[in-house]
């Protein structure tokens, strides 16, 4: 693919995606209708190589991770989204699970004296977990650990959990914020479309509420990130004008760190009959995303999910984080049936990872600080020096 942008507008014949191509080299924004022509038109290749452009003129090489792990404190679910394969009706929770406080903190526990930066905290919509449950869990996490970062609960879980509590977005998240919750993960976002949304997730909170509760959590300085689930009966109308929302909010807050589009994954669930897209409509979907939200700073590719070879390939198409080490502490995608069925990479696989494709491996934490930067460590060398020493 290795052209540069001014290759790529004057190889370009079509007029409408060369005046893309130069507003890119230019930094300037793209419309809607220019993102959906890239959807429609954009050859792989084209869209590749402009959303490499500013992949590298933000980023360089560098490739972010981090070492984190997740909580999942049930799968027993008052909703019944048709994509997913997790989840088990409260009429049905003896096929479920859910943890106690002990249970979790126990999980916590297990990291002690170990450098993980992260805990990722999603789950179900349990009827009988609540607010006072999930002020307990995020109070005895930071009593245990304080600098350990929570970034927990999808706005999907914070509406059911305010609702029942009867407190407003902003006093709930006031409450959870105070008891030790950092920022928010980009979950439940799906579709904001209604017309898509309604067929696949009816019952849950619409897009303007996830978008509220997203601003609410902003306004009071936390951060969080953003998803979308594509590859499904959506069309690309639809993924427009889901970023085109997240573009908008992150204007008026620039609260949101990272989007990460979620591919539809079609084992165990009531949506088994649509295909999964195509790994080259995969990559087209991260670069066109990389080229429309051009206020967001990073592109994220959440290898459990995609794959670890999809994930390196992602690279070369805008991505420029593959999230962390994840320890085999999700169900999420492996019961929906990625590849990755029990997902867990080292720090030296991840590194390798990133390298392997010339990259520069850099550890984050939550907020894109600096841990550590592997670009010139290697592995096999320090392990050499701790045998000697
Ligand atoms: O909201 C559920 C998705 C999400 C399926 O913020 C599915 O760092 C594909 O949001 N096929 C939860 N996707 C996971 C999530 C997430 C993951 C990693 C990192 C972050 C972050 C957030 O998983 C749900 C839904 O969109 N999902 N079922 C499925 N069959
Ligand atoms: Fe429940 Fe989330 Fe599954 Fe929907 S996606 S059924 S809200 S666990």
């Amino acid at each position: 693919m290795n052209i540069s942008i001014d290759t790529l507008i004057d190889n370009t014949s079509d007029l409408a995606l060369k005046n893309i191509a130069q507003k890119v080299k230019l930094q300037q924004r793209i419309t809607d209708e220019e993102g959906l022509l890239l959807f429609e038109k954009g050859s792989l290749p084209f869209v590749g190589t402009l959303a490499n452009f500013i992949r590298e003129r933000l980023h360089g090489d560098t490739t972010y991770f981090n070492r984190n792990f997740h909580i999942e404190p049930t799968n027993v679910c008052v909703f019944s989204c048709k994509f997913c394969s997790y989840s088990r009706l409260y009429a049905k929770k003896d096929e479920g699970w859910e943890l106690s406080i002990d249970q979790m903190l126990d999980i916590v526990k297990k990291y002690d004296g170990k450098p993980i930066t992260e805990v990722h905290i999603v789950g179900g919509v349990h009827p009988k977990m609540n607010m006072a449950y999930f002020i307990e869990l995020m109070q005895k996490i930071k009593a245990h650990r304080p600098d350990l970062h929570v970034k927990a609960f999808t706005a999907v879980e914070l509406d059911y959990m305010f609702r029942k509590a009867k407190l407003t977005v902003e006093e709930g998240m006031k409450q959870l914020h105070d008891a030790g919750l950092d920022s928010l993960p980009g979950g439940g976002a799906e579709i904001f479309a209604p017309e898509i949304r309604l067929q696949i997730a009816a019952d849950k909170i619409d897009g303007d509420g996830w978008l509220h509760i997203h601003e609410v959590a902003h306004n009071l300085g936390m951060h969080t990130n953003a998803t979308m689930l594509y590859g499904h009966i959506e069309k690309y109308e639809h993924r427009i004008d889901h970023m085109r929302r997240l573009r908008e909010l992150q204007d008026k807050t620039g609260g949101f760190n990272t989007f990460i589009p979620l591919k539809f994954r079609n084992e165990n669930n009531d949506m088994s009959y649509v295909p999964e897209s195509t790994i080259t409509e995969d990559m087209r979907l991260y670069a066109i995303a990389r080229i429309y939200l051009d206020n967001f700073a990073h592109l994220k590719a959440y290898w459990p999910m995609l794959g670890r070879e999809n994930a390196q390939l992602s690279l070369s198409f805008g991505v420029n984080d593959i999230d962390g080490t994840i320890d085999d502490s999700t169900k999420i995608y492996s019961m929906a049936g990625s590849e990755e069925q029990t997902p867990a990479m080292s720090t030296q696989q991840l590194v390798t990872l990133i390298k392997q494709v010339k990259r520069k491996p850099v550890e984050r934490d939550t907020l894109y600080n600096v841990v550590k930067d592997y670009t010139n460590i290697n592995f096999e060398e320090a392990l050499f020096d701790a045998q000697l020493n």
